[in-house]
């Protein structure tokens, strides 16, 4: 058993006696745990995590944010006698805190925090192989319309920004010219005409950006929808749950639309290097966005709705940019597991990007014929 998680796992109102500690790779930022307890005959897990400090640099405003929305959405659920659905639930550390800390034998300071880890359920990190795949695109799109519905009466105010412009495109179109003035290596020279093209869309993929908070609402968002954050009922195939919920912040619902279609309805995984594979999937776009707007329909404005479409390609480029600017700047921020990993990732979506932009029409109409719809009902 790993000795040091084995020691932090004390500092939290765990039940039971510690039986396994096994590590959890899925994240591409934090370090995850699950942890297994023994309570007289009963089990229990638990998700203990080390967040990454150099990405989350107000650890306990992250933890702030994840407590104030786990609360509003388990008020919501008793009202509305759901039993379905849960959320994140927060296990405080012995002295009553959300986060325990500690300094490492380097000096730094080490952030940990537990949930109680929702079993008895799967995710997926992509659809393409699964045999009921529509099924599932469409309980995406609901499992993420339901919780901006919950949300969407939280007042804003009250959450930090835990990550400053994190969905800015501007800003990281902006990081990506940096990378390239500043040269830490010499990797932009490996695809410039990418690059080129990747400017020449920029002015269409800042419209959100210079819309948010004046005709586009600032929201509660989620801000990081990929389709392995929520997870789904074994038994029932249901979404149950929303997780990963480190970057709730401000922001605009079309980030959580754009960035959950670009994870869930691309027909590859992230890191695909066949191009052939890397492409969007009309059926599960369609399938994902009759779930969403199911939820949503009432509660979206149409500016809000007018940009749905094009969310799909801007959060596609920007996590293109992102990709691309941590590879020149020499692999920093995404956790990768061989050299060109983050290239590899830029070029699949820019791959995808450039498959979206000619799918935008076929979206587009679906999306207004089905807001229609779900409008009247
Ligand atoms: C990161 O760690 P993970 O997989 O939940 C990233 C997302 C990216 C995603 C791409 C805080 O999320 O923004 O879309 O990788 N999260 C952060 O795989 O930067
Ligand atoms: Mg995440």
């Amino acid at each position: 058993m790993n000795e040091k998680i084995k020691n932090i796992a004390k500092e939290f109102k765990f039940k039971g006696n510690i039986k396994a500690i096994e590590e959890n790779n899925q994240g591409n930022i934090n370090k995850s745990y699950i942890l297994t307890y023994e309570d007289n005959n009963d089990i229990h897990k638990y998700l203990l995590q080390k967040i990454n400090s150099n990405v989350f640099t107000e650890p306990y405003l992250v933890m702030k944010n994840i407590e104030l929305v786990t609360n509003h959405i388990k008020k919501k659920l008793k009202k509305n006698n759901d039993t379905i659905h849960k959320t994140l639930n927060i296990i405080k550390t012995v002295n009553d805190e959300n986060l325990f800390t500690y300094i490492n034998s380097e000096g730094e300071k080490e952030y940990y925090r537990a949930f109680d880890y929702i079993d008895n359920c799967f995710s997926y990190d992509s659809l393409k192989d699964a045999d009921n795949s529509e099924e599932l695109a469409y309980q995406a799109g609901k499992s993420f319309g339901f919780f901006q519905k919950l949300l969407s009466d939280f007042p804003i105010n009250l959450l930090g920004e835990t990550i400053k412009d994190f969905h800015n495109t501007k800003k990281r179109f902006n990081d990506l010219l940096l990378s390239i003035e500043n040269k830490v290596t010499n990797r932009a020279h490996e695809v410039p005409e990418q690059i080129v093209d990747l400017i020449s869309k920029f002015k269409e993929c800042a419209v959100i950006v210079e819309a948010l908070g004046k005709n586009i609402p600032l929201r509660v968002t989620h801000n990081d929808t990929k389709l392995n954050n929520i997870l789904m009922d074994e038994k029932t195939g249901i979404g149950i749950a929303i997780i990963d919920l480190d970057t709730v912040m401000p922001g605009s619902i079309l980030f959580d639309l754009g960035d959950g279609i670009r994870s869930a309805c691309s027909n590859a995984f992230e890191d695909e290097t066949d191009p052939s594979k890397i492409f969007l999937n009309i059926d599960l776009t369609k399938a994902y966005l009759k779930g969403y707007l199911e939820e949503m329909s009432n509660y979206l404005t149409n500016s809000e709705i007018d940009n749905l479409g094009l969310s799909i390609k801007i959060l596609t480029y920007e996590l293109a940019l992102r990709f691309l600017t941590d590879y020149i700047n020499g692999d920093t921020y995404f956790k990768i597991k061989y050299k060109n990993h983050n290239k590899d990732r830029f070029l699949n979506q820019y791959l995808l990007l450039k498959d979206i932009e000619t799918k935008l029409e076929e979206i587009n109409d679906f999306i207004l014929k089905t807001v229609k719809e779900y409008k009247k009902a």
